[in-house]
């Protein structure tokens, strides 16, 4: 369970409140063992019986406080969040307490396992002390909501204008204007200073949490969760880095040149890519800048957008042709309440957090997403993402709470994913969204550069969150020195450079989501390589021929079949375990996503031929 089920992004960081444990009577205060009794593997079973149906119980109240509190933001649903939040927070340590004396209990897999996963469960870990833990949830739901509710104003008396993030990030999509779109950069990036000395403290807070479990810092705690060691977690995100570098900077080079034609020297810096011009506000993923890019005018039909809007989408409608994607392949249909109680344009008469996110309120069926829906290819693509949680959720709610997550949380982001890299020109087509597809060469370098700007361009940006925030954790980036770690990093991975000098009286770290709202960012890195592996399998169960990026699942029921046998799984057993049954190797590996990008990749060598790459 974790995180991923309450949105996991942010307030997420809500700790599921492992209740009150031990005591099948109700009493919150388990008898304690006498002091020489070593307790027996069933007396650990029980324990963890009894943890996995005092998250039944108690889950709901906490994921219902979150849910108001970023769908109506305002002081008191603040409140309440923080509230509940902290019971569930202060549950969880006394069960992770209680729990220890089971240490060195010879115990059954199942058991030691569902132990192990007790001590993860809270990507917030909080301190025991009753005040901090009290100054943590506050300050935890007081930085997501300043980001929820955050706007750049401008001017003063009646020509005050304010912004909020969509509007702006509208203008880095739509506008071409050099200076429209620093402005709007620039404006979103002050929104974040404010909460940089919650966040210094926040650090603090979670780290004295961390070390009290028994790990070094929060970092540590957060890579403990891949079934290896921390270091050798770490090991394996710097592996598939290594192994994808070449083909992001041939991109990168790419990318830049054509910015430079666009922008003159504006368009980079040293070699670098302006951050306020990659059409996304983090500079994350670049097909926003198709028009600027696009090698083949018109070769291959695919501007969703367009068609979305021609045909008069609306969110709803939107929704469900992603819903029926997933029951192509023989998945089920949502429960109705799905789309009750689900949140999917932005309400007109309060703040909402609008980042776009997935919940399991209750363990049987009451899921929700909670997005601002507009007819755009981005939104469009991030409905069959969250839907990708949605059907992982549905799909493990007949295990104990202990195990309902991701086999780890690079999987549940990949889900969704997965079914996007089979939305091909056919399937778009086959819908109606776009005109039958052309295939020529020029067509297939025009499909593969529009994935390529969304999938390739975010892998730097997918590690570097982590990389900096580990370092925060442990004290390698001492709060002092936050803005410019943060720039070496952005530079270091990804060659993007901020438009001016950016010192520390910035958080430009925070002016991204996952930040304020504390959700671990290693596993979007690792879904973008594990989607194309996972996408691989399906395509082999639906025995596509032929290759790879031509391969559409759209249904297909025995590839189905095979992804919902996976998605059964849950985080039940070892990750390595469950990959090696959907692809038959035991390892995520970044193969599938060099294979799949291979005529892209040569294409990108003989464009930036003679050319200086690099940064
Ligand atoms: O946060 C998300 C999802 C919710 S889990 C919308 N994503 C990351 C982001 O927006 O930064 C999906 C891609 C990366
Ligand atoms: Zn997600």
């Amino acid at each position: 369970m974790k995180i991923e089920r309450a949105p996991l992004a942010g307030a997420l960081a809500v700790a599921l409140a492992l209740l009150a444990g031990c005591a099948p009577s109700g009493s919150d205060t388990p008898a304690a063992p006498a002091a020489d009794a070593t307790p027996t593997a069933a007396q650990a079973d029980a324990f963890v019986a009894e943890v996995n149906q005092a998250i039944r119980t108690e889950y709901p109240e906490v994921a219902s406080a979150q849910w108001v509190s970023v769908t109506y933001i305002n002081g008191d649903t603040q409140m309440l969040a923080a509230k509940a939040n902290e019971r569930s927070l202060g549950k969880l340590g006394e069960r992770i307490e209680q729990s220890k004396r089971f240490s060195g209990v010879q115990l059954s897999p199942d058991t030691a396992r569902g132990l192990h996963l007790l001590k993860l469960q809270a990507p917030m870990p909080a301190p025991k002390d009753p005040a901090k833990l009290s100054e943590l949830t506050q300050i935890a739901t007081r930085m997501e909501g300043a980001y929820g509710a955050g706007r750049h104003c401008t001017g003063e008396g009646e020509a005050k204008v304010c912004r909020e993030l969509g509007e702006l990030e509208t203008v880095l999509r739509t506008s071409r204007d050099h200076d429209a779109q620093l402005d709007a950069w620039a404006g979103w990036h002050t929104i974040s200073p404010a909460y940089r000395a919650d966040y210094t403290r926040f650090v603090e807070l979670v780290n004295e949490g961390s070390r009290e479990l028994g790990f070094a810092n929060t970092g540590e705690l957060w890579r403990s969760g891949y079934d290896m060691s921390p270091a050798e977690f770490e090991a394996e995100a710097d592996r598939l880095w290594d192994q994808v570098k070449p083909l992001y900077q041939d991109l990168q080079c790419y990318v830049r040149g054509k910015l430079e034609q666009t922008y003159g020297e504006k368009g980079s810096v040293d070699g670098m890519i302006p951050a306020h011009l990659t059409g996304n506000m983090w500079a994350q993923q670049w097909g926003n800048i198709w028009d600027l890019v696009e090698p083949y005018k018109g070769a291959g039909s695919l501007d969703i957008t367009a068609g979305l809007v021609k045909q008069g989408y609306d969110a709803e409608k939107m929704v469900r042709k992603a819903e029926e994607f997933y029951t192509s392949l023989g998945m089920p249909a949502l429960p109705a309440s799905f789309y009750e109680k689900s949140q999917l344009v932005k309400p007109r008469d309060r703040d909402v957090v609008c980042h776009a996110s997935a919940w399991d309120m209750n363990f049987q069926g009451d899921v929700r997403i909670k997005m601002c829906i507009q007819p755009t290819e981005d939104e469009f693509t991030t409905i069959y993402h969250e839907l990708g949680h949605i059907y992982y959720y549905l799909a493990y709610n007949h295990l104990p709470p202990l195990f309902q997550s991701g086999a780890h949380d690079g999987f549940h982001e990949a889900i969704g994913d997965t079914i996007v890299l089979a939305m091909t020109p056919q399937y778009l087509a086959s819908i109606g969204l776009v005109d039958e597809p052309t295939t020529s060469q020029e067509a297939l370098i025009n499909s593969q550069l529009r994935m390529a700007l969304d999938k390739v361009a975010f892998l730097p940006f997918g590690k570097l969150i982590d990389q900096w925030r580990w370092a925060v954790f442990d004290g390698r980036v001492a709060p002092a020195d936050y803005n410019k770690a943060w720039w070496e990093l952005r530079a270091k991975y990804q060659g993007v450079a901020p438009p001016s000098p950016r010192g520390e009286e910035f958080f430009d770290a925070g002016a991204k989501y996952h930040v304020p709202g504390n959700t671990p960012y290693t596993r979007y890195f690792l879904s973008h390589i594990l989607q194309f592996q996972f996408y691989k399998a399906l395509c082999d169960a639906a025995g596509h021929q032929g290759p790879l990026h031509t391969c559409s699942y759209y249904g297909n029921t025995e590839a189905g079949a095979k992804f919902w046998a996976m998605l059964q799984k849950g985080q039940g057993q070892p990750w390595q375990k469950t990959m090696a049954e959907l692809t038959g190797g035991e390892q995520m590996d970044a193969s599938a996503i060099l294979d799949y990008f291979a005529p892209l990749q040569t294409w990108l060598k003989e464009q930036n031929a003679g050319k200086t790459c690099g940064w």
